[in-house]
């Protein structure tokens, strides 16, 4: 062994010095131009256009995330596929339009894994890459097979069925039963004496609910989340048992922080992709402590600070370990902003002049573009050049992108919808998609300055959250450079641009 160890070195420097040692990736025309940088997405969840100080926000400040922005892209035009968090978040992984497949709306806390375990998807891609990958925070993709998850023994397949090699997740949304973490297949902090139910159908259990005992409340309810009482919050459905497994709202986003940064930690020497997915600022917004109260805004500025923090967090990180120079950060949201989305937490008493959606129209759940069109940065020292992109992007690129920057050849069936805009994304090209699908309760079309909403009958306008949905039996038509944005349908003076734009959208539709 010692006579071993005395060899080596000599050994390797023989072999330097022949060239074999492994160098960094080149760029020369021989190799291809592949490079593995680490890829960190920070996905946000119900983040506006106009809620950060860089996009505008000036009642507060998110200093970290702004130096994400100083440092790296910040896009004006990138959007999210859909306006609510299950299908935008399935078309990331997938790379293909949710609604192309039924079942990929918001999902309850018991829904079964939407995603097909043989589907190709971002993290598997990468997993081919060599990449370690792992998410952390939200999931809201179900988890378990058809006949529904066992809370109590392996909860998959989930997110390691279908291309991550670690994950720790909030099953579905922090208003949802579950309450409770799970670490790869297992509930965290389980006692098997205290078994876990959860129903969306009727109560089970004789544990108190927001509607039967809203004395027992710290946050009420405005609309819906009346059912089971979790840490003093009641929630969207019932659950019984894992007394000890329940999560501390407080300390979520400690909590998920400490884990990403974790696994980034511990997978310092390879390439790794990390998909952290925070709850801010979803509802209940319930801060820490540091943060209850910062923002002047009530629990919805307070979480947006936390998260401005976790952000930093895991940029220090990074710094820490050597890795800033090495890692593409993308940062963004999975749908657009709502301020009262369920429960009394003065977020519209406290809003003041703050704009969460900036100048857009419309919100969460919306087909006007606050629905979908998000903060979105692209940081990577050295690689991309600091700078604003007005690019027309999408995150359904996503997958694509990351396969061809990582080297990947995709089949035509792999991520069908996704295509590899990697250019764009890293600011070397200032060239957008040609359309945009937007996805909301009708659907859009963007195409140049034109933005073309189908006809649908839903209710325009949700009193609940007090967001007009951009739903009108008559097809919409505007003109996006139009002062103020969405205001004037343009469809009755322009049908030829109407049927081009509804052409298109169906030739989309129906690929
Ligand atoms: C809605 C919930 C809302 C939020 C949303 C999903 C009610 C009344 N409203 O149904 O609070 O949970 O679903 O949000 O229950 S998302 O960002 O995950 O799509
Ligand atoms: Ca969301």
């Amino acid at each position: 062994m010692k006579k071993y160890s005395q060899v080596l070195p000599v050994l390797l420097l023989l072999l330097g010095v022949a060239g074999f040692i492994k160098r960094p990736p080149s760029t020369s025309a021989a190799e291809p131009a592949a490079s593995k940088p680490n890829i960190v997405l920070i996905y946000v969840d119900d983040l506006g256009y106009g809620d950060l100080s860089c996009y505008g926000a000036s009642q507060f400040k998110t200093p970290n995330i702004d130096r994400l922005a100083q440092r790296g892209l910040r896009f004006t035009n990138a959007h999210a596929v859909s306006s609510t968090c299950t299908p935008s978040r399935y078309a990331l992984m997938t790379g293909e339009y949710p609604w192309r497949r039924k079942g990929t709306g918001i999902a309850t806390g018991d829904a079964t894994l939407i995603i097909p375990t043989h589907y190709t998807t971002l993290p598997s891609i990468l997993q081919r890459a060599g990449y370690t990958t792992g998410v952390v925070g939200k999931w809201h993709l179900g988890l378990g097979p058809q006949t529904g998850a066992d809370w109590n023994a392996d909860v998959k397949p989930g997110p390691l069925e279908i291309g991550f090699n670690y994950s720790f997740l909030i099953p579905a949304t922090g208003d949802r039963v579950p309450c409770v973490y799970v670490e790869n297949h297992r509930v965290v902090h389980l006692d098997p004496t205290d078994p876990i139910q959860v129903s969306f159908k009727e109560k089970i259990g004789n544990e108190p609910t927001g509607r039967e005992n809203p004395e027992l409340l710290k946050m009420k309810p405005s609309h819906g989340h009346d059912m089971t009482i979790v840490n003093g919050i009641s929630r969207i459905g019932y659950m019984t048992g894992g007394k000890q497994a329940r999560w501390i709202d407080e300390d979520m986003a400690d909590v998920i922080t400490t884990k990403a940064k974790a696994f980034m930690e511990t997978n310092r020497a390879q390439p790794f992709f990390l998909y952290f997915s925070t709850h801010d600022i979803h509802v209940p917004r319930v801060p820490h402590s540091r943060f209850a109260g910062k923002s002047g805004l009530g629990p919805r500025g307070d979480v947006i600070l936390q998260l401005d923090y976790c952000v930093g967090e895991i940029t220090r990180k990074l710094d820490e370990l050597g890795l800033t120079n090495n890692t593409l950060i993308l940062f963004s949201s999975d749908n657009g902003p709502v301020v009262d989305d369920g429960y009394h937490d003065q977020a519209v008493e406290r809003l003041g002049s703050h704009k969460p959606a900036g100048t857009l129209r419309g919100g969460k759940y919306s087909a006007f573009e606050a629905g979908t069109r998000v903060p979105t940065l692209a940081c990577w020292p050295g690689q991309i050049k600091p700078g604003v992109s007005e690019a027309l992007v999408s995150q359904i690129d996503w997958a694509a992108s990351l396969a061809a920057l990582t080297g990947q050849k995709l089949e035509a069936q792999e991520v069908p919808d996704s295509r590899n805009m990697i250019d764009t994304w890293l600011g070397k090209s200032r060239q957008g998609r040609s359309y945009v699908v937007e996805h909301g309760g009708a659907m859009a079309i963007v195409q140049g300055n034109w933005k073309y909403i189908s006809p649908s009958n839903g209710i325009k306008f949700e009193p609940n959250v007090r967001i007009e949905l951009g739903n009108d039996p008559e097809p919409q038509l505007y003109n996006l450079t139009d002062k103020p944005q969405e205001r004037t349908n343009r469809a009755q003076e322009n049908p030829a641009k109407v049927k081009e734009l509804a052409e298109l959208l169906q030739a989309v539709r129906e690929k």
